[in-house]
């Protein structure tokens, strides 16, 4: 199998689930199975915080959840966990300033699709000269989904970094909403990542259908 070809990328990147099992007030299997049914494009299994589950049950939500997205056909992430992600032969890994090293984990998932989180011009250079496949680049607004986030950039460093010459797929994450995701694409996101705003739903299909109209208005 090949790298991913940059366009298949972009198009996956549009409406981007991210969640575990700390993320929603009922099963993750239901949550997940009614935002593909609203139209996300890719989904990342991101088993971290206060109450996350490990091991045997980590692996066995996994392993549930990349059923759900096979079944679909949308790739499965795994956020951090090299060994999971090589384990579950995953669709793809998602690794921060702070995991694996993006050489290894190139090297651990072959040709997998390979995220990695950027927050300045300097990392997200270094992130596709070692091969990043997507950037993550955030957050865009306040976030309470992740304790130790960085200082908000918003929309206007997606601009930053295209204007720097960083012309590779590019998702924002942190804060966003169907209010705010339209500005996340102006700036030259191809999608936006999102957990409580589908998470946290009571409806996430509807709220889904709602980003995507979105976003594809714009593409
Ligand atoms: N990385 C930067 S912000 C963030 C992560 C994982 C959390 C995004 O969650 P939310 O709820 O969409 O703000
Ligand atoms: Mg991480």
């Amino acid at each position: 199998m090949a790298r991913w070809n940059e366009e298949e990328i972009r198009r996956v990147l549009s409406l981007y689930f991210i969640a575990g099992s700390v993320n929603v007030t009922r099963p993750l299997d239901n949550v997940l199975h009614e935002v593909i049914n609203g139209g996300a494009t890719i989904f990342q299994f991101r088993e971290k915080g206060e109450g996350a589950l490990k091991t045997d049950q980590k692996e066995q939500l996994a392993r549930r959840l990349q059923k759900l997205c096979r079944g679909v056909g949308i790739p499965f992430i795994v956020n951090d966990d090299v060994e999971l992600a090589v384990k579950l032969n995953a669709d793809g890994l998602h690794v921060g300033q702070d995991d694996a090293a993006t050489e290894q984990a190139r090297q651990a998932i072959g040709d997998g699709l390979l995220g990695v989180s950027a927050h300045t011009v300097n990392e997200a250079k270094e992130a596709v000269q070692a091969g990043a496949d997507y950037l993550g680049v955030g957050p865009m607004y306040p976030t309470t989904s992740k304790d130790d986030a960085e200082s908000v950039r918003g929309p206007e460093f997606i601009r930053t970094l295209r204007e720097a010459g960083i012309l590779v797929p590019i998702v924002g994450i942190g804060g966003i909403n169907i209010s705010n995701a339209n500005d996340v694409i102006k700036a030259g996101a191809d999608g936006v990542s999102v957990i409580s705003a589908l998470a946290a739903e009571d409806e996430p299909q509807s709220v889904a259908e709602q980003f995507l109209k979105q976003i594809k208005a714009q593409s």
